[in-house]
């Protein structure tokens, strides 16, 4: 048996709910030994896990690993929130009495840290001395060297987090168990995987994984579901799955934050970590605070509504990413940056690694190179020639400090005020480069009736969208229509309101296919247009389904784009439009409790793309 209380004490732990915590999953897990960690362990935690083989050296101050070929994403379907209110069963939440799913997974659970280390990981959702640090605080347990290096990364961890907090009681206890992954029969009838919040215990269950968001638990578990829970319960703030950043205009002086929510694909790590066009660039500054989570609530003292990324790192998707698309991530991940690589291709002669997208073509000498299972690249079959070297989900992990344009203030404790909050899914026809929304409730529709196009057969209509509200689909833990309600109370308290804008960088030729909008860098454009609409600088052009930007209201400097191209993008196809009000009408009718203002601003857009005279260019 493990002296708890010996550890602890060592560790200068003396918090008497979380040596409870600790004590009691110590004994459920049967774990051999214990070791509190801090971030100040990383140096020898990578030292032992490459001498363990857990992680193997990727050039100078770089890591690599692999996860087991099963798991290797989120697994949605095996993502449950749980709590003893069947009034928090909403359509996306995947909602079970707790009852019934807590003795499942600790079932699971028991016994299964036999031989193991547990590691005690006390971390921060927040900078220190935030308004939600009473929300932020946590301890995750894990039995995985990789999970605590990838925790460290991507939160702020120390006991201090842990020992001073006004209540000793408020931190989520997170519990990530890896079980014994080739015998989970995961995706069979027979899966033994659990991802349980039970979020009105603030207590994390995740039993069978050792990947992303089912083992990092500070980041969705408890960064988005609990948090999102924990904003509903208390009243006090909404927990997004937004990225963060902020516009300086050097000719003005004056700073802009626009947060906002990306399905999956549609560019929103390159967008937070964009910077301005080169022909814009001596007059804005764009600086970089989230890429996936933002916190937003108003202040009760100015009444201004503000944003925090509660991370302290990037977990991004490696796919496609290079100089063209995000050259601030390459930067983030140079050499001793200290970032961790999963999941890609690797070199184990040089070292070297890679993902598709990094350059066009993959290296030409196959010496030396594995695939992400680990199998030699020259000795595939012919069948398999054509395989991917990384896994399309492989990523990159590395602290917010590593992007080179982080801001200034992103640890700033009071977070940042909100000016505008943007939503944007690939869509190849129908949505504008831009249309701003000014009232609350059309915004929060917006996001309410926010999608992807589905990008495979299997996932739905071509051309439709698989709606993804306020890109929260996978992290819904209450009800859709308390969830509108929530955001319409929350945004609605701040004196001065953000401007919602929906944008979309994806629009395609209908003949070539070729993208009418040239993306990446150039996207600041749009958001420079809202921020001017925004401050009455420009009037924009009113339809249906918001304001556009008038042709010379965009600033174009420097860009040279087909006339039809620009026509295109700064106009709306009325047909299509309507067509998509109806999907929107069964798509909103799934949610009970919906408030009536949402509603409202349904058959508002309704009425007036009826009289609407506006027709696309052709
Ligand atoms: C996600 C992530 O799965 O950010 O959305 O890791
Ligand atoms: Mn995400």
């Amino acid at each position: 048996m493990v002296d708890v209380d010996k550890v602890l004490d060592e560790a200068g732990l003396h918090n008497p709910r979380v040596r409870e915590y600790v004590q009691h999953w110590a004994e459920h897990t049967g774990a051999a030994r214990i070791e509190v960690v801090s971030a100040a362990d990383d140096a020898r935690l990578v030292r032992e896990s490459l001498d363990a083989g857990e992680i193997l050296p990727a050039g100078e101050g770089l890591y690599y690993s692999r996860s087991y070929f099963k798991d290797t994403a989120r697994s949605e379907e095996r993502t449950i929130v749980a709590t003893s209110r069947p009034e928090d069963k909403g359509v996306y939440n995947n909602w079970r009495h707790s009852d019934e799913i807590r003795p499942v997974v600790e079932g699971h659970m028991k016994g299964a840290m036999a031989g193991k280390t547990m590691y005690v990981i006390p971390y921060l959702m927040s900078p220190p001395g935030s308004p939600l640090e009473a929300y932020a605080a946590g301890v995750e347990l894990t039995d995985h060297r990789t999970v605590v290096l990838h925790m460290i990364r991507m939160a702020r961890v120390d006991v201090s987090f842990i020992e001073n907090l006004a209540d000793p009681d408020s931190f989520v206890r997170a519990v990530h168990v890896t079980g014994d992954l080739e015998n989970l029969g995961q995706g069979t009838p027979d899966d033994k995987r659990y991802f349980v919040t039970v979020a009105d215990e603030r207590t994390i269950l995740h039993f069978g994984s050792s990947y992303g968001g089912n083992a990092l638990l500070g980041k969705i578990a408890h960064g988005l579901r609990q948090a999102a829970y924990d904003g509903w319960a208390s009243g006090k703030f909404l927990a997004e799955q937004f990225m963060l950043l902020g516009i300086t205009d050097k000719e003005t002086g004056r700073v802009y934050h626009i947060c906002g929510g990306f399905p999956s694909a549609s560019g929103k790590t390159n967008l937070a970590m964009t910077l301005a066009p080169d022909a814009l660039g001596d007059r804005y500054h764009v600086s970089f605070y989230g890429d996936d989570i933002t916190w937003l609530w108003v202040d009760p003292e100015d009444g201004k509504l503000y944003g925090m990324n509660p991370e302290f790192g990037v977990f991004g998707v490696a796919k496609d990413t290079n100089e063209l698309t995000n050259p601030t991530a390459l930067d983030s991940i140079r050499a001793d940056s200290h970032a961790l690589f999963t999941n890609i291709a690797y070199n184990e002669l040089t070292h070297e690694v890679w993902w598709e997208g990094r350059t066009k073509q993959a290296p030409a000498d196959l010496t030396g190179w594995r695939d992400w299972k680990g199998e030699l690249i020259s000795e595939r079959s012919p069948e398999q020639a054509g395989d991917p070297w990384a896994h399309p989900n492989s990523r990159f992990t590395t602290t917010l400090a590593n992007v080179p344009n982080v801001a200034a203030d992103f640890e700033r404790p009071e977070g940042v005020a909100i000016d505008g909050i943007i939503f944007g899914g690939r869509t190849r026809d129908r949505e504008p480069l831009v249309r701003a929304i000014t009232d609350l409730a059309e915004g929060v529709y917006d996001g309410l009736t926010l999608g992807a196009e589905a990008t495979f057969a299997a996932e739905g209509v071509d051309g439709q969208l698989r709606y993804d509200p306020m890109s929260m689909r996978p992290f819904m833990s209450y009800p859709e229509g308390p969830y509108a309600a929530h955001w319409l109370k929350i945004v609605g308290a701040a004196s001065e309101q953000p401007i919602f804008a929906h944008v979309n960088w994806f629009q395609r030729d209908p003949e070539d296919g070729h993208f009418l909008w040239p993306g990446y860098r150039e996207n600041l454009r749009a958001l420079l247009w809202l921020m001017q609409l925004k401050n009455g600088e420009v009037k924009g052009r009113e339809t249906a389904v918001g304001i556009l930007p008038t042709e010379d209201e965009l600033d174009l400097t420097g860009l040279d784009l087909p006339q039809h191209d620009l026509d295109r993008v700064l106009t709306i196809d009325v047909e299509r439009w309507k067509q998509e009000l109806d999907n929107r009408q069964a798509h909103l009718e799934q949610f009970p409790g919906l408030p009536e203002e949402i509603w409202a601003a349904h058959r508002r857009i309704v009425a007036t793309l009826a009289e609407q005279p506006e027709q696309r260019v052709e």
